[in-house]
């Protein structure tokens, strides 16, 4: 991430060197130097996959340019870096263009040199002229595309098995809580590049312990009692931590893929602390583990077709899952194809899954007030849809009004004084921040529709955040160009949404030396009174977390510890709980 960052501004000046007919028809972005493709988009999507080149077995292709091993191990290490993310590890598409080689070996070794020394206008970054990477690398990429895509392993119950390990057996665990925490008080803190969550007392505010989790961590869920934590890496590594310990850690983990991003737990009535639930990006599949062990239970795949157009998709993401309030099942949102799977844990062996067409690209979402409509991002369909997790069927795709590449992290609930209840998402390609109503009772007419659009102030923004407590809309915006913008948050006034927003300047507050300093992720305590949000710095950089008096918006207090490396999310335990958002 900050390696792109960094060399991706070195593209701005190389663009001048373009061919005339490409400058003129493209206006470059002013942080990537790549045309019309904004640093947000390029920087947050195209993030390395976590596979290991070795892993993956490659088929030369008959009519495709020649590669020795050599060539093809580094063009693998390349492509897993800097393409998987975007265009998918089998390149059948993701958020960049099908790469399969019935579409390249008819493009041709020059025709994908120039896209990939230049980029496109379509979102492609120039990795040549950016200085990504050289010329010869150019060239073995644009060959290598060619050939049929390295394909990695599966992993199945035999792997997830070698895998897990038990450290500390529920016979040999606290009878009962064995600290004085307020354990619904305590963050847990994504160190995203060092592999490790901060456990933070919110009473105190002093870090309880820094344990060891998967690569590149990414977020924290709880348990329906609070008692354990779930911690999924993008390596899909799940860290199991029981919160009774004297100090809380590690009881077990289990690695449930290649790549991953999503984790949660069954809440429903008799299946309380039962499950645990871990989407993959790879293998495509999600895993059903026991609660308190995590021992795999059951493994399904979610390669299928595609919602629109029917078409074989054979890597379909999991992305957001969520546990039902009303069924004992679970809301897995299956990205490429876009299905929505209502996955009933009631008999794992008769297992019955309700697939939702929805929209292609899901992405990230939350819960409305009620816990009853489900409502997640179709990112790049610019759409947010609403499922009843109640009667289990499709409400509404909402596309009128959502804003460019909408990104809620899990949305805002909140009452607009003149259109009733609203669920809020901003906005990764936008300045907007759109209302949607969630009332189709007594506010019918407002239901599923964008009812409100504010302008925040700017796009690049990742999360939204506000409490049941609170009158305040947080907006964080730590994907924007600009430093300013990306340093600080918006926040509106919920009884007067007309009045402009206020912006709260966290990184200065935080008082830290240079870097990026992007604020990311608001959110509250369990009392609902305070803020707390990242000043996500470089890996050998100071970051901070900063906490802001909701009633004031003033500064209440800065934790700066040198064992916060890059923290990014934060989980309060009794609002992730409880979906309190
Ligand atoms: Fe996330 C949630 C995927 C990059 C911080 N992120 C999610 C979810 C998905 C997702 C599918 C929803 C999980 C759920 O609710 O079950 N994130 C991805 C990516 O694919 C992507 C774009 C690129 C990648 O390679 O991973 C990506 N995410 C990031 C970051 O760079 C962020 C900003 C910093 C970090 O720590 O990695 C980041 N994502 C988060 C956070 C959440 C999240 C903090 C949970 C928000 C919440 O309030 O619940």
């Amino acid at each position: 991430m900050k390696r792109r960052y960094t060399t991706l501004g070195a593209g701005f000046a190389a663009l001048t060197a373009l061919p005339l007919i490409l400058s003129a028809v493209m206006a470059a972005d002013k942080e990537t130097g790549h045309p019309k493709t904004p640093g947000t988009d390029v920087r947050y999507q195209g993030a390395p996959v976590m596979m290991k080149p070795e892993e993956a077995k490659e088929t030369l292709t008959p009519k495709a340019p020649p590669l020795t091993p050599a060539e093809f191990t580094r063009a693998k290490q390349i492509f897993f870096e800097r393409c998987a993310g975007c265009h998918g590890v089998l390149r059948k598409g993701a958020t960049g263009k099908p790469l399969t080689p019935d579409i390249t070996l008819a493009k041709g070794t020059a025709y994908l040199k120039v896209f990939i020394q230049y980029g496109s206008p379509a979102g492609m970054p120039n990795f040549g002229t950016g200085g990504e990477l050289s010329a010869s690398d150019v060239e073995l990429m644009a060959k290598f595309l060619q050939h049929e895509p390295p394909q990695p392993p599966e992993w199945g119950m035999k792997e997830m098995k070698a895998s897990w390990k038990l450290l500390v057996p529920p016979n040999k665990r606290p009878t009962k809580q064995e600290n004085s925490y307020n354990l619904s008080n305590v963050f847990s803190v994504t160190l995203r590049d060092s592999g490790q969550v901060a456990l933070i007392d919110g009473d105190t505010k002093k870090i309880i312990n820094i344990v060891k989790t998967g690569y590149a961590v990414h977020i924290s869920r709880l348990s329906h009692s609070g008692r354990y934590l779930y911690v999924i890496g993008r390596d899909a590594q799940v860290n199991l931590i029981d919160l009774w310990m004297k100090k809380p850690d590690n009881v077990a983990v289990i690695k449930t893929g290649l790549e991953a991003r999503s984790v949660d737990t069954s809440k429903y009535k008799g299946y309380e602390d039962k499950y645990a639930i871990a989407g993959t990006y790879w293998p495509p599949q999600f895993t059903i583990m026991n609660g308190d062990t995590l021992e795999p239970l059951k493994i399904v795949a979610t390669r299928g077709y595609t919602v629109d157009t029917q078409e074989y998709h054979p890597e379909p993401r999991v992305a957001s899952i969520v546990a039902s309030h009303f069924h004992p099942e679970f809301v897995v949102n299956v990205k490429e194809t876009g299905q929505t799977l209502m996955v009933n844990y009631s008999d794992l062996n008769n297992l019955k899954i309700t697939a939702i067409g929805t929209e292609r690209f899901l992405h990230d979402g939350g819960w409305d007030s009620t816990k009853r409509y489900f409502l997640v991002a179709a990112n790049q369909r610019n759409t947010i849809a609403v499922v009843d997790a109640k009667d289990n069927k499709l409400v509404k795709l909402v596309k009128d009004g959502v804003g460019k590449i909408p990104h809620p992290g899990r949305g805002a609930n909140f009452v607009d004084p003149k259109f009733g209840p609203v669920w809020a998402t901003s906005h990764l390609g936008d300045e907007s921040v759109v209302l949607i109503g969630t009332d189709p009772g007594k506010h019918k007419a407002n239901a599923w529709k964008v009812v409100r659009t504010l302008k925040g102030q700017g796009g690049g923004s990742l999360f939204i955040k506000t409490h049941p407590k609170s009158k305040n809309l947080w907006v964080d915006t730590p994907l924007n160009p600009d430093a300013a913008i990306s340093q600080s948050v918006a926040v509106f006034d919920i009884n007067n949404l007309d009045k402009p927003y206020q912006v709260i300047k966290i990184a200065d507050m935080a008082g830290l030396g240079e870097g990026p300093k992007r604020v990311v992720q608001p959110e509250y305590n369990k009392a609902g009174d305070e803020v707390w949000f990242s000043v996500w710095n470089g890996k050998t950089q100071v970051s901070a977390i900063v906490i802001i008096d909701d009633k004031t918006r003033k500064l209440k207090q800065v934790i700066k510890d040198k064992r916060l490396v890059t923290p990014t999310g934060k989980f309060n335990v009794y609002n992730t709980q409880h979906d309190v958002y």
